[in-house]
Order: C-alpha cells, then structure tokens, then sequence
C-alpha cells in the first residue's frame, strides 16, 4: 500500500477515536478510581478540584477544563471549578495558587505559564495539603506531583515540521515560528525539538530564520505576524505552535496579500480555524483533543488525592472513559499522538 493510503487509514483510525472521545465527553460515568494496580480504592468524593489555566479567555482552555476536567470531576463526584488569569504573565498564577492553598484545594491542575515563577508558590500549596498536577505546560518537576502531556515534544515537533514542509513544498525557503510567551515552557520544548528536527537532511531546503511571541494575546499575535512578513520578504511559512497566535496569525493574512501564498501551520482548534481552511490560508494544522486532556488530569489529580497513586514511575490509574494510563519517567503521563485536521476532516470536529 502507498505512504499516503496508509496516512489515510492512521488518521481515519484516529479521527474515528477523537470522535468517540468527543461523542463521549458528556456522559456520566461511575465514580471509578479502580486503578489496575496501584491500589484497589475508588477516588474519594468530595475532592475540591482547581483547573488554573495559563490564562482564562482561551477558547483551548474552555474546552479543556469545562469540557474535560469538569466532566471527569462530576464523574468522582468533586467539586469542580476553574480560575486564572485573563493575560498569560509568567507571574500572574502566583495570587491565584496562594489563594487556593489557603482555600485548602485538595486538588490544583495548572498550565504554567513560567516553569519557576509559580514554583514556590505551589511548594506551599503542596505542603498546606494540596496535590498538584500540571497539564499542558509543566513546571519544574519538583514542584508538581505529576505532569499530564497532551502529546510528546518530539512527537509534537515531527508533526509541526512535518506540516510546514509539505506547505511549503519542495523548494523550501525560509520559515519563522510565532509562539505564545517566551517562558512558556511547553512552548519552549517544542521548540528546540523543532530546531532539532530542522537539523535533518530531508529539511535541508527549510531555513528558520526568526521566532517571536504574541504572548497568547490575540493583538499581540495578529501584529508580530505582521511583523515577521515585514521583516522577512522571501519568508515561505509560518509556524505558530499555540492556538491563540495561528488564529491571530491567519486572521492576518487571510485578510493580506499573502494569502495562500506565505504558508501557516501550527496547533489551532478546528472551530477557530475553520474559516481559515476553508478559503485556503492554512492547509492543515495540529492539536490534540483538550477536552480529553483536561478529563486525563482530573482523574490523575482525584487518585493523587485519595492516595491511590503517589506519582511514581510505573503507578497506573484508570482515567474514565479513557481507560487505563501509567506514570512515566519524571511524574509525566502522555496522552497521546497530535491529530492533524484539513479541509476533509475539520467539519467532523466540533471543539
Ligand atoms: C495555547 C496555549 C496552550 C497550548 C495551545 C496549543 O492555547 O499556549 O498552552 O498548548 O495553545
């Protein structure tokens, strides 16, 4: 069978299981915490479970924690809410988390905007009693009980590059990523991975030449994407790895002279980008399914809490729906592979 009818059949396969997860997300399932392993208990109720996103008006954060945390959290019969700031700062979470110790969380699931600004402050969280999972952008490892990943870095970064060359095609040029803030520690990873990946022959004719950050902030974005076109006359594509910037990124130039002619890809939600696509700006772009990536954490965070795992390499745990996962090397459970979406498959999704 060729390359592309095999593709054909992977991403069939995991559309039909994105979907799934999808159709599923509002079912209410039994207060499980049967774990496979590390203990026999179920998840206590009552557990006081906090999603701390990077910031609060994210359309990616919606879905994540109201779709998915909340959801996981109704089904172990907790208490569930989420609370952050409106600007993606690295500080901006420290207020929030000490706050929240002092509410005695039982359970806090953030996304760091800065790997060390909230460190001491979750330190503190932890010992007032609080278990702490990151998700989507870790922090130090030692400052958070388990670390969920939506998908590896490198797996990540094969994806994105992998999409910006065929977008480009075959005579390559120059490429630029816009990102979301500079700390950002997810972010930062796919990054260098990114960077890694550039490094391999068959990517010889693509040229990174500048990375700048629109901070998650929608005008921010749409202006430093602007910018790199300004700066970079022979630029060929662009790479903008955060939901907020390809959407901020494509407004730009869907509405530009370069439309269709400078290539975008990156990690966008289908519902914002599905104009995008469809008048020909963006070919295809990557992401996981948040909702799943929110329900994984609350489950992690709510057998954290009743002791049925400590977070250690090898714990396993059963999050609802999604069955079984294990801790792996560092605190850190992955998700699963990035999905890509294009014009055939964007009006399946709906998140
Ligand atoms: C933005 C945030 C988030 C990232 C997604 C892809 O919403 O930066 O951390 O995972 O994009």
């Amino acid at each position: 069978m060729s390359t592309r009818g095999m593709r054909a059949i992977a991403s069939a396969a995991l559309l039909a299981l994105l979907f799934t997860s999808t159709a599923c997300a509002d079912d209410s399932g039994t207060a499980t915490g049967d774990d496979g392993g590390a203990g026999n208990g179920t998840i206590k109720s009552g557990l006081k479970v906090v999603f701390l996103p990077k910031q609060v008006n994210n359309p990616y954060f919606d879905t994540s924690d109201n779709k998915g945390g909340k959801v996981a959290v109704g089904e172990f019969k907790g208490s569930y809410s989420q609370t952050g700031p409106s600007e993606a700062s690295p500080s901006a979470q420290v207020s929030y988390i000490n706050t929240l110790s002092q509410q005695q969380t039982d359970v806090i699931v953030v996304s760091a905007n800065d790997k060390d600004a909230v460190c001491g402050a979750l330190e503190e969280a932890q010992q007032a009693g609080a278990k702490v999972v990151t998700y989507d952008s870790d922090t130090n490892p030692s400052c958070r009980d388990v670390f969920i990943n939506q998908a590896t870095a490198e797996g990540i970064a094969k994806s994105q590059i992998k999409l910006i060359s065929e977008a480009v095609g075959a005579e390559g040029g120059e490429i630029a990523i816009l990102s979301a803030t500079a700390n950002a520690t997810n972010q930062n990873a796919w990054i260098a991975m990114m960077k890694t990946e550039l490094a391999k022959p068959e990517y010889a004719k693509l040229k990174l030449v500048d990375t700048v950050y629109g901070d998650d902030d929608d005008q921010k974005s749409f202006q430093e994407a602007q910018g790199l076109l300004a700066k970079h006359p022979n630029l060929k594509g662009v790479i903008s790895p955060t939901t907020v910037g390809i959407a901020a990124a494509a407004r730009y130039l869907s509405g530009s002279a370069y439309k269709g002619k400078v290539q975008l890809t990156g990690l966008g939600t289908p519902n914002q980008m599905r104009a995008y696509v469809k008048d020909g700006t963006v070919k295809s772009f990557a992401l996981w399914n948040p909702a799943d990536l929110g329900y994984l954490a609350a489950y992690a965070g709510g057998a954290l809490a009743s002791g049925l795992i400590k977070g250690k390499e090898g714990d396993t745990f059963t999050a609802g729906k999604l069955g079984e996962f294990t801790v792996g090397k560092d605190g850190v459970v992955v998700l699963g592979d990035p999905f890509t979406f294009t014009a055939e498959n964007i009006d399946k999704l709906n998140f």
